[in-house]
């Protein structure tokens, strides 16, 4: 295959990023600390429900739970404007949630329901919801990333402005597809910033077992892009370099990695017995619970109180309430219409030789 270099925006050096007028007017303020906290507080409660769902059988199918991870999702989507795209993986919910997707058609896509953002033949490894650019939600550990080159590189030949923003794992970083994008998106100079959540473990797998050179950001650095290590359990850290990184994006400065080093508090999915970490680990990193910390702030700043809390709490339990009864008492998908989206026309309609 010959391909020219589908560049058409000149690279820019990445010191001239700047975030935008519109991003530096929302960086700060209790109001926008309120905004970050409640958006974390939706998907550890939403979580939460998920596992007393499984539990009692009311829910299935694989589930992995983003808890801990939260301040990830939520700084970064933060940096993010609607005219850009997101790729992510199959421990989703946080992103999905924190990019806008509601609770409800998350929750009923969680149930097989028609009503589900997929339409309910996802469940929780794919959800997708195409008119808030989230393209899925995938079981394929490193799937996403070809795929989010893809779009950066539809966006720059149509000269749109977007960014497209890929989450993976620190197992992702190990497979070829990763190398595969990080080499061709620094060469043609795409929009697309690249997010490590590097949280230790890859299924039982610690980063050290796994990579010959555990720090991620500066093997990302190897091929030509602008690429850090960032706090991943404060959210404040994360939307500042995902605010840095966007705007070095916009500017024309190219592909950017950001490393952001956190931890998932449960298992890797619900069938995992999670042996493999000394509960003293799990711990540790507890206490630096994304949630915990930012309320602490706020607490010490006299931007929050008990009240304001108790307040956020019981609205995200009505939410989340509303979106169970609304998912359980939606319909199935009719068995008539499961040929639908199989071919690209109707079933029946495609010629056949
Ligand atoms: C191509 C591929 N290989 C293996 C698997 C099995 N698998 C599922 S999750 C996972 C670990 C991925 O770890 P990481 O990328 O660090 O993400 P995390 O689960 O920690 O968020 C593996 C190996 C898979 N789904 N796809
Ligand atoms: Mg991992």
């Amino acid at each position: 295959m010959t391909a020219s270099r589908p560049t058409t925006r000149p690279r820019k050096e990445p010191s001239s990023a700047k975030p935008g007028r519109k991003a530096a007017a929302r960086r700060s303020g209790a109001g926008h600390r309120t905004d970050l906290l409640e958006a974390m507080l939706r998907i550890r409660r939403f979580e939460e429900r998920c596992v007393e769902l499984y539990s009692a059988a009311r829910i299935r199918g694989f589930v992995h739970l983003y808890i801990g991870e939260e301040a990830v999702a939520v700084g970064v989507t933060g940096a993010l404007e609607p005219g850009d795209a997101v790729v992510s993986t199959y421990r989703e919910h946080g992103h999905a949630l924190a990019r806008g997707l509601t609770p409800e058609s998350v929750m009923a896509e969680m149930h097989g329901k028609a009503t589900g953002c997929s339409g309910g033949r996802g469940g929780s490894m794919h959800l997708f919801d195409a008119s808030r650019r989230f393209y899925g939600g995938s079981a394929i550990v490193a799937g996403g990333l070809p795929l989010a080159a893809g779009l950066a590189l539809a966006d720059l030949m149509r000269g749109l402005p977007g960014v497209t923003c890929c989450f993976f794992g620190d197992g992702a970083f190990a497979e070829g597809e990763f190398h595969e994008t990080a080499n061709l998106a620094a060469l043609w100079n795409l929009p697309l910033l690249l997010v490590c959540e590097n949280n230790l473990y890859a299924m039982g797998t610690a980063l050290a077992r796994e990579h010959a050179q555990t720090d991620l950001a500066m093997r990302a650095a190897s091929y030509g892009m602008p690429a850090w290590a960032v706090d991943g359990m404060d959210v404040e850290a994360v939307e500042q370099a995902a605010r840095r990184a966007v705007g070095g994006i916009r500017a024309g400065a190219g592909p950017h990695f950001l490393e952001l080093r956190t931890y998932r508090f449960r298992a890797h999915s619900m069938y995992d017995p999670d042996r493999y970490r000394d509960k003293a680990e799990v711990e540790r990193w507890k206490s630096r619970d994304p949630i915990a910390r930012l309320t602490e702030r706020m607490r010490d700043g006299g931007e929050l109180d008990d009240e304001a809390l108790a307040r956020t709490e019981q609205r995200l339990a009505e939410e989340i309430d509303h979106a169970v009864t609304a998912a359980e008492r939606a319909p199935e998908e009719p068995v008539g219409d499961l040929l639908r989206h199989v071919t690209s026309a109707p079933y029946g309609e495609v010629s056949r030789p």
